[in-house]
């Protein structure tokens, strides 16, 4: 049977996390990461059942016609533009990660489940009441401590304003300090890089691809965030911490420009309405990068764009594999 894995993933309330896990499977289906091809890398949603029992059986409910899965709703809801993760509950969301057996590999696939915090649970802003009950905050710090693999989920923004960082930066702190900590695998995955490449039209994408910017990008937000630094305690104890980039909505198929619309309110990606309906953003859409902190988090690879501390710190910020 193959093996099982929780991934959580915290971070300050729209950063990005619901969108993510919403563009996974398109982003594996479109290649959109940093992995070889020869990898071949496929993710699936499956149900509940099958993650927790290992056999495709249906529940009860997806027996229904008019059933519509918990993942399902999700995808709708953030195509249709998205909604804060309620702070009350944790969702729960269940994949099947394939890769072709590497050399670093013996048995590649792994069932998943993939945990969404709201951020007002994991990260509340200052001076904003805490909107979590007891019972929800216990049972956010039990899966937390049970989880195998962390993402951070930061967006990439001037986090100076952001009144989150205080309650964040404790939640990293007393992570790193607990002594029945399960996990063995923590990433910091920058949202939003789409928008640093607005004003290079046509040439974002060539400039998005290069490793060598991701890292630039990286090293300046960890400038940023000093507090970070106490993830450190985690690779002294042996566990990988990593830091990458990502956007969930990517940058524009054939175009090359960023995918943020002009012409639609706030941020919204491009996308076509054929008469009554949801938008398709199919069309358009090339997720980037959205896979790489998932894929390092459940088979511990690293993509071109997954970093270390020390290859940050290297000159250009690489060394050698
Ligand atoms: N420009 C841009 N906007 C994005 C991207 N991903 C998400 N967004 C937008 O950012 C906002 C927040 O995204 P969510 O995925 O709901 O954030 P979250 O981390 O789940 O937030 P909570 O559930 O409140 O904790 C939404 O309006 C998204 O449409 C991206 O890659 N680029
Ligand atoms: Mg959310």
């Amino acid at each position: 049977m193959p093996q099982r894995l929780t991934i959580t993933l915290v971070g300050p309330r729209s950063a990005g996390k619901s969108t993510l896990i919403a563009a996974l499977p398109d982003c594996f289906a479109q290649g959109a990461h940093g992995y070889p091809s020869a990898l071949r890398l496929t993710l699936q949603p499956i149900g509940r059942g099958e993650f927790e029992g290992g056999y495709p059986a249906a529940s009860k409910y997806e027996l229904l016609e008019s059933f519509v899965s918990p993942y399902e709703r999700l995808r709708e809801t953030v195509e249709s533009g998205g909604e804060p993760t309620p702070p009350e509950t944790l969702q729960e969301y269940f994949f099947r990660l394939n890769a072709e057996a590497s050399q670093d590999l013996s048995d590649a696939t792994r069932l998943l489940e993939i945990v969404d915090v709201g951020g007002g649970l994991a990260a509340p802003e200052e001076g904003q009441p805490q909107s979590a009950s007891v019972a929800s905050r216990v049972q956010f710090a039990t899966k937390l401590l049970a989880s195998d693999a962390i993402v951070f989920v930061l967006p990439l923004v001037r986090l100076e304003e952001c009144r989150w960082v205080g309650s964040m930066s404790r939640l990293i702190e007393r992570l790193a300090l607990a002594p029945d900590r399960k996990a063995k695998r923590f990433v910091v995955a920058w949202s939003f890089y789409e928008r640093l490449f607005v004003n290079l039209g046509p040439a974002a994408f060539t400039y998005a691809c290069d490793p060598l910017v991701a890292a630039h990008v990286l090293r300046r937000a960890l400038a940023q965030a000093p507090w970070l630094d106490a993830l450190r305690e985690l690779e002294r104890e042996g566990a990988s911490l990593r830091f990458c980039v990502f956007s969930s909505y990517g940058f524009v198929k054939t175009f090359q420009n960023p995918n943020l619309d002009p012409l639609q309110s706030g941020e919204r990606r491009f996308s076509r309405v054929n008469g009554p309906g949801r938008p398709s953003l199919t069309e358009f859409w090339r997720p980037f990068l959205a896979a790489d902190p998932i894929v390092n988090a459940a088979l511990g690879l690293d993509s071109a764009f997954c970093f270390s501390y020390e290859r940050l710190a290297a000159p250009q910020g690489l060394v050698a594999e």
